[in-house]
């Protein structure tokens, strides 16, 4: 099954699912074998490999060491059109739609197309949508754009349908990596009431609780990054609490 179906499967059935974003950057190749043994044991249903820079020309050999290891789905992350890898299963088709950055609305997308085009690698288009998570966060000042206010609810929901009107196939809502503030359980269940299509969830969820919040608010998936680099053993807690819901 594609990755898109299995996202729509999911959605339908009302089961949730947990990515781990990976940061080809700051993983070390010794961790990895931890990881995804981790990773494998609580079931995570995806990895997102990327980050806003990197700059170590590590991207490849991070895709290899996790596909040799374990059939975790791999999806690119792309910060940048040059993050593209053959390794990985598919890659998200970044459109930073809360941004009026014409390079991130469609400029890198336009670089990328050809070689997308000839690739094995699944394509999905997906909504960006950069929330102020109350730091200045990398993805914000690489973007130069600026985020949805946090409480502007309404801004993001409207954002998020012209998304799908436009035939994005995913709403990414997004923090940013490290955000001091999760989006909100109030945004989450008003975008997510908003739009038919699966709405993914990050930035600043460290702790089992905040996913289950983000859950239950709305989001289909919710992506967790820097506590896990932190502490690998937290993989069993958040997804134990993401998928303890159950399907409705
Ligand atoms: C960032 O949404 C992801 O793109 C994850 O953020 O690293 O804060 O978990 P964190």
């Amino acid at each position: 099954m594609s990755i898109y179906s299995s996202l729509l499967t999911a959605k339908k059935a009302g089961e949730k699912s947990f990515a781990i974003l990976i940061d080809p950057d700051r993983v070390k190749l010794e961790d990895i074998d931890l990881l995804v043994e981790l990773a494998a044991k609580a079931q995570v249903d995806y990895f997102l490999v990327g980050g806003s820079l990197i700059v170590n020309n590590s991207l490849d050999h991070c895709l290899h060491a996790i596909k040799q290891r374990c059939s975790i789905p791999l999806i690119l992350f792309p910060g940048d059109s040059y993050q593209l890898s053959y390794r990985a299963d598919g890659i998200l088709l970044l459109s930073l739609i809360s941004g009026r950055n014409a390079e991130l609305l469609i400029g890198k997308h336009v670089i990328a197309a050809p070689y997308l085009k000839t690739s094995p690698l699944e394509v999905i288009s997906c909504g960006y949508i950069l929330i102020d998570g109350g730091v200045s966060t990398t993805v914000s000042y690489m973007s130069n754009t600026t985020p949805i206010p946090a409480t502007k609810t309404d801004i993001a929901v409207c954002t998020a349908l012209a998304g799908e009107m436009l035939g994005m196939k995913l709403v990414y809502l997004e923090a940013g990596s490290g955000a001091r503030n999760p989006v909100s359980a109030e945004m989450i269940d008003e975008v997510s009431n908003a739009v038919q299509i699966p709405l993914i969830v990050g930035g600043g969820i460290d702790t089992p609780e905040r996913a289950l919040m983000n859950v239950q608010a709305g989001a289909d998936v919710v992506v967790v990054g820097n506590a896990i680099e932190k502490d690998p053993h937290l993989i069993e807690e958040i997804a134990d609490a993401i998928h303890s819901v159950s399907p409705v």
